[in-house]
């Protein structure tokens, strides 16, 4: 059993993994106190972390399960458009998930298919995991979790997660070389713009920007975090771009595939003017969090981020807007246009 857990590792290092690990599916038990914890100490999170439950007693669903094998890739390499950079959140850019075009999704099929070439059934959700990624990769002595939250390699913290279930019981941990956060910073803390992250190993889901400009904040208008959301379109990684321990851990030495072409198409101005078939057939499979259904968030997004941070030239999109076809932008446009005076 050694060796074949010493076998899949050495195939995904090869494939350009970072790092690769194997827990028994027992030892994913503690994140159900760590989800318990999380809830008593934000309370109105409780509806949005019902779901993550389904990250506990994976046996009940998946009785065939013995393991974890949880690999971590870099994504701390990619050039990121400039202008992109604080309005998009980097992970949504190079997104490795479901893109097709991808290197990191063809290795983690073929990853996939050699562990069942082995014999193994393996099975991976390619979208929000089948299991709780941190915490198994922690468990696997990958890395560390920091105060932010977030898990992290000698790279910093722009790395990827990802988790087959498999029906062996194999196991493969290491022991993490890099050290735990320094005890007297809090920089991330401080940088939050909501107070999500008010405390160490902690948020609050519901104020976090990254999830008011993705799967919340649908009216706008009265967001509570409206003005909090400052330039973010789509995502946030300030609790990441702050912290001391990704200083020099993104170096970008390679192109994300189609994301700069992609990019050329995206800006403040250019998200009004975009048709509603751009924005369903090519910008919802990118970034697929805001559904087809609800890709007019796009654009009252973009309204939201001119009003936090006016510029003369943002005057006649905002205008141009109280035409679109859309009701949710045609009110977002006719409030802005009252909140700075604009007629
Ligand atoms: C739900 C979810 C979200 C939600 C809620 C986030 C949250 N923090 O709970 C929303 C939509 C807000 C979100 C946003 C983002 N997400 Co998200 N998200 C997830 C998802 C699907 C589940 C997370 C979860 O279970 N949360 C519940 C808490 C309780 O569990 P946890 O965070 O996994 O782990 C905690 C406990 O284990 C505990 N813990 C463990 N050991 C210890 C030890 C001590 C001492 C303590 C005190 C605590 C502790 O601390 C961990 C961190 O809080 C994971 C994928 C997955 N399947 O795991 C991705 C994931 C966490 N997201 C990820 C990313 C990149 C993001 C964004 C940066 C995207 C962006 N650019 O905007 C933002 C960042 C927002 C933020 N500040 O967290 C990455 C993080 C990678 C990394 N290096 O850590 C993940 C792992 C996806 C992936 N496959 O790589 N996300
Ligand atoms: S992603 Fe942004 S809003 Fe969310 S916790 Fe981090 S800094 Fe705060
Ligand atoms: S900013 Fe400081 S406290 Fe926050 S995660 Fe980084 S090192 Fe830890």
């Amino acid at each position: 059993m050694a060796l074949l857990a010493e076998q899949i590792k050495s195939v995904a290092l090869e494939m350009g993994y970072e790092k690769c690990g194997i827990i028994k599916i027992s030892q994913l038990d503690g994140y159900e106190e760590k989800l318990n914890e999380r809830i008593d100490r934000i309370p109105e999170a409780k509806g949005f972390y019902q779901s993550m439950y389904r990250f506990t007693h994976l046996q009940d669903t998946y009785p065939w399960a013995k393991s974890i094998v949880i690999c971590v890739r870099r994504y701390g390499k990619y050039h990121i458009p400039e202008h992109l950079n604080g309005m998009i959140g980097k992970s949504y850019l190079v997104d490795v998930r479901k893109d097709e075009n991808s290197k990191e999704l063809q290795d983690s099929l073929k990853l996939e298919k050699y562990m069942q070439g082995l014999g193994i059934r393996a099975e991976n959700e390619r979208g929000f995991s089948l299991a709780p990624v941190r915490f198994a990769a922690m468990k696997a002595g990958l890395g560390v979790i920091r105060k932010n939250n977030f898990f992290y390699t000698e790279n910093g913290s722009w790395v990827h997660l990802e988790s087959w279930l498999i029906d062996k019981e194999l196991e493969s941990i290491e022991v993490p070389k890099i050290k735990a956060c320094p005890e007297n910073c809090g920089l991330c803390i401080k940088a939050c713009p909501s107070a999500s992250l008010s405390e160490p190993y902690t948020m609050n889901p519901i104020a976090c920007v990254s999830c008011v400009t993705t799967f919340m904040g649908r009216d706008m208008i009265n967001e509570k975090y409206r003005e909090q959301i400052g330039n973010w379109v789509y995502g946030c990684d300030v609790c990441q771009d702050v912290c001391p321990m990704n200083k020099n851990r993104w170096e970008e030495i390679e192109e994300f595939p189609n994301l700069q072409e992609l990019s050329e198409h995206i800006s403040l101005e250019k998200i009004l003017k975009m048709d509603y078939s751009f924005l369903e057939e090519v910008m919802q499979p990118k970034f697929w969090y805001i559904d087809k259904s609800s890709v007019w968030k796009w654009k009252v997004n973009a309204i939201n981020v001119m009003v936090n941070n006016y510029k003369e030239q943002y005057r006649e999109h905002i205008m141009y807007s109280c035409n679109d076809s859309n009701s949710k932008v045609r009110e977002m446009a006719e409030w802005a246009i009252k909140k700075l005076n604009l007629q």
